[in-house]
Order: structure tokens, then C-alpha cells, then sequence
């Protein structure tokens, strides 16, 4: 038998949160070490050359970049398939998980989700008010009335779930954890498509390990994802003290 996959990252990660949807979907087995990026030790640098998660282990290959690992488990197990199988379509989810990955993770994650917890939290400083009311009120506007001329009334953006459907979703799901929550008077087709995906059971399941890891110090929250029955590593390459890692932004 082959050993189980293995994920470097913490659960309140978008870009962790997509490949471990990915995985929940295509029921894989695989074990998680959930640290944050910035107490990675020098193993971690050595495993994530931007000192970033997820990380992807498969004995001993080692994989980076949430979408680079997405395409690796879609090749490695194909079913159920996760991208579109027509040309055009999957090139249209390709490039929605991308607008995610990268306007939605600037402005969700490094100018809301970085600037209200992480900065403050783990590093101690206050958050930049100016950055972060131009991306609630300004930025994220702007994502979202591009969705909602996007997103169905009903199921998924393309026929099936996709990599698409998931990607938004997981940005959205930090910004609740910041206290945003999509306007439904304003953008009702998206805030119904973002919580009809964050209902399926994959993101449920993993939502109350998010739940536990957001209201527990950094250093307890092995022991206590441990408690619950998560699927841990045996070991964690996430013992060193806080530091910024490689792509410092915000
Ligand atoms: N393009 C990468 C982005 C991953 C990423 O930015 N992860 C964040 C966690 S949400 C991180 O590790 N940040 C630490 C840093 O950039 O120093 C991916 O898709 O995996």
C-alpha cells in the first residue's frame, strides 16, 4: 500500500483550503502538518523555496503552489474530475482559479485577512485602517460585480464542480473570518453561489478544523486539531519563531 499524501499547511489558508477540498472530492487519503508559513523551520525552506504553503508530498516528490499541486492530483487520480473536460471550458475555470489565487488573494488575503489577523496576532503590529478600508470598500467591490456577472443562478459555474467553483469559494471563506460578508442586495447571485459551495460537505468537514485553529494560539494548534481526530503528521516542520517569509507584502 502507498503511503498517504502528505500536506504542509494551515487549515485557514485559502490556497490550502482548495487542494484539501481537491483531495476531500477525490477521497485521497493524506495527512496534514498544519503550520503557519512564518514559523516554518529550515526544513520548511528547504521543502518551499518562498517559504510558502501548501506544500505536497508524494514520498518523495515534493510539490509546490496550490494550483501546480490541483493539476498534479487531477493527473495522478483522475476521478471525479475536477476541470471541465471541453477545451474552452476548462480554459475558462483555469483562468477564474487564477483571478482567485491572485486579485482575490491580494485584496482578501494580504489586504484584509493579513492586515486585521496575522499582522496583529502573530507579529504584533497594527494593521494599515486606509489598506484595508480601500480593499473592503473599493477592491472587493470590483471582484465581486465581475463574479456576479459570472456565477449561475443555480449549481456551478461549469456544468460540474470545478476548480473554479472551489477556488472562490475558499478566498471568500477568509473573508468571513475577517467579518465580511457579500452584500446579497448588491451581488445576490454571488453571495448565493459562495455559501450554496461553502455547504458542500468537503469545505463543512474542514470548516470545523478551521473553526478550532482560528480561536487557538499558533502554538496549541496541533494539540487541539490533534484532539479533534485530524489527520496529523507525525511530525511538524513549524517549531521556529515568527518570521516574514521570502514575497513580504502588505
Ligand atoms: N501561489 C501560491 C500562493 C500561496 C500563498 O501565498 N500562501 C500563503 C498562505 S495563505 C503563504 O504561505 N504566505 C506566506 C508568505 O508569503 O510569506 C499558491 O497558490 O500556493
Amino acid at each position: 500500500m502507498s503511503e498517504p499524501l502528505v500536506i504542509i499547511g494551515n487549515y485557514i489558508s485559502p490556497y490550502v483550503r482548495k487542494v484539501l477540498v481537491c483531495l476531500e472530492l477525490k477521497g485521497i487519503d493524506y495527512r496534514i502538518d498544519p503550520i503557519a508559513p512564518f514559523v516554518g523551520d529550515e526544513e520548511f525552506s528547504r521543502l518551499s523555496p518562498l517559504r510558502r504553503v501548501p506544500v505536497l508530498r508524494d514520498g518523495d516528490f515534493v510539490l509546490n503552489d496550490s494550483t501546480v499541486i490541483c493539476e498534479y492530483l487531477q493527473d495522478r487520480f483522475p476521478q471525479p474530475s475536477l476541470y471541465p473536460a471541453d477545451p474552452v471550458m476548462r480554459a475558462k475555470a483555469r483562468w477564474l482559479e487564477e483571478y482567485a489565487d491572485s486579485y482575490l488573494g491580494d485584496v482578501i488575503i494580504w489586504r484584509m485577512f493579513f492586515q486585521q489577523g496575522v499582522r496583529r496576532f502573530l507579529f504584533n503590529e497594527g494593521s494599515n485602517d486606509e489598506v484595508v478600508r480601500k480593499a473592503r470598500e473599493e477592491e472587493l467591490p470590483v471582484a465581486l460585480d465581475y463574479l456576479e456577472s459570472l456565477v449561475p443562478v443555480e449549481g456551478w459555474l461549469f456544468g460540474d464542480l470545478s476548480i473554479a467553483d472551489i477556488s472562490i469559494a475558499s478566498f471568500f471563506r477568509n473573508a468571513a473570518f475577517v467579518r465580511y460578508q457579500i452584500d446579497d442586495a448588491r451581488w445576490p447571485k454571488t453571495a448565493a453561489f459562495v455559501s450554496r459551495v461553502l455547504q458542500l460537505a468537503a469545505f463543512q468537514k474542514l470548516a470545523e478544523y478551521e473553526n478550532r485553529t482560528i480561536r487557538t494560539p499558533l502554538a496549541q494548534q496541533r494539540e487541539v486539531l490533534a484532539d479533534m481526530g485530524a489527520p496529523l503528521t507525525e511530525t511538524s516542520c513549524g517549531n521556529a519563531a515568527p518570521r516574514y517569509g521570502v514575497m513580504r507584502l502588505g
